[in-house]
């Protein structure tokens, strides 16, 4: 059965106390405000999550802004546009430049929507739509990410929470005066452990000694080190990747299939980071897996501290042959006491998180009442 066109939207933005602090360069974060968004499709209801943050500090994105986008533009032309099938939005928006986590939201919404309709769940859909093969997969190996906690006994005591929670592989943050000590720290402590870091672009204020601050992580036998250095700057990733033995890994630098592409063409890096937001939608994310795919070069999932909504669709994503590497894909728990949906995603005792069975993302919403800032109807 195909659901008819898109009915209504509506945009909810709730906020979740955080279980304790994340804390990164660019500050310290107690709550998080996720916008979500839900639409009616042919009398179904399906939910999508725009993963701007409040500030933009991770990207240009933010949530005030990314609400009024979608109020005055995104979701007007969409409506306008009807689409009964989640593959039909990115066409409906591409008069509107960028915006890519407000579009992702929405197309996520519409794909749940059309899936729910269908009886097919999302991990199934994404599968059809790569051309990579491999057997289904129903569990993803978790990763976890650590923030910048400033204190070496403080790093080793979260590590070794997450070690011991189960977790395949831990991936800290780093930035310049935050890297050789505390990365040192916890390869000594714990071994063989799966560890990679991330720095968000912070290497790229050392200017020409980026290189070498970044060449000092070489000794940790490190799975890869992700965006060094700006988003932007892909010619300098490439010199970098040729400088160090750590793998380099792209993240913010990578918004698109064509982003991607280039990224590749000037081995600017070996691994890549997906996170459907970042690149306008679930859709953009199985291209660019499969492009990786084609070129040899693994990928993984990514992370932004997506409620229930956002990381069930995620997993579906990460289930890609692809997908290669643990995600940033830790249980519902790592963040929230109470998500937005029942049967929050937990930790396997084997370290993997399985994947929501049932059509669409194979989550249920629960009552956004007691979390909910404000809603708004459209159509
Ligand atoms: O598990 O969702 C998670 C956290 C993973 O570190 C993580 N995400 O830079 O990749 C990142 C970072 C992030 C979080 C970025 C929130 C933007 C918003």
């Amino acid at each position: 059965m195909t659901a008819s066109g898109l009915e209504s939207v509506e945009l909810v933005q709730v906020r979740l106390p955080l279980v304790e602090p994340w804390v990164t360069g660019a500050g310290t974060m107690t709550e998080r405000d996720a916008l979500l968004v839900r639409v009616e499709l042919g009398g179904v209801e399906g939910w999508g999550e725009c993963v701007a943050e409040v500030a933009p500090t991770y990207s240009s994105e933010y949530v005030e802004g990314a609400w009024d986008v979608l109020r005055r533009f995104l979701v007007p032309a969409l409506l306008a546009a009807a689409p009964s099938r989640g593959a039909e939005v990115a066409g409906a928006l591409a008069a509107f430049k960028g915006h890519r986590m407000a579009k992702a939201g929405l197309e996520a919404a519409v794909l749940d929507a059309e899936l729910r309709a269908a009886g097919v769940s999302l991990a199934e859909h994404l599968r059809a739509c790569s051309s990579v093969g491999g057997p289904p997969r129903d569990r993803v190996p978790a990763g976890v990410a650590v923030g910048i906690s400033g204190s070496v006994p403080k790093l080793l005591e979260e590590v070794s929470r997450r070690v011991e929670e189960g977790y395949r592989r831990v991936k800290l943050k780093v930035q310049p005066g935050w890297d050789t000590v505390p990365v040192g720290a916890v390869r000594e402590r714990f071994g063989d452990l799966a560890l990679q870091v991330d720095a968000n672009g912070a290497y790229a204020s050392l200017g020409p000694s980026a290189a070498s601050a970044v060449a000092e992580l070489d000794r940790f036998g490190l799975l890869l080190v992700e965006q060094p250095l700006a988003d932007d700057d892909l010619v300098g990733h490439a010199t970098l990747a040729r400088q160090i033995t750590t793998p380099v890994c792209l993240d913010e630098a990578i918004v698109s299939l064509e982003t991607a592409s280039a990224a590749l063409a000037l081995g600017a890096c070996s691994v890549v980071n997906i996170k459907p937001g970042r690149v306008g939608g679930y859709l953009e994310a199985v291209r660019i897996h499969d492009l990786c795919a084609v070129a040899g070069v693994p990928a993984w999932c990514g992370g932004m501290l997506e409620t229930g909504v956002g990381r069930a669709a995620n997993l579906a994503l990460a289930t890609l042959a692809n997908f290669a590497l643990p995600g940033d894909l830790s249980a519902s728990d790592r963040f929230w006491a109470a998500d937005v949906v029942r049967d929050p995603v937990r930790l396997e005792p084997d370290g993997t998180i399985r994947v929501p069975e049932g059509p669409g993302s194979g989550v249920e919403v629960v009552d956004l009442g007691p979390c909910t800032l404000r809603r708004c109807r459209l159509g």
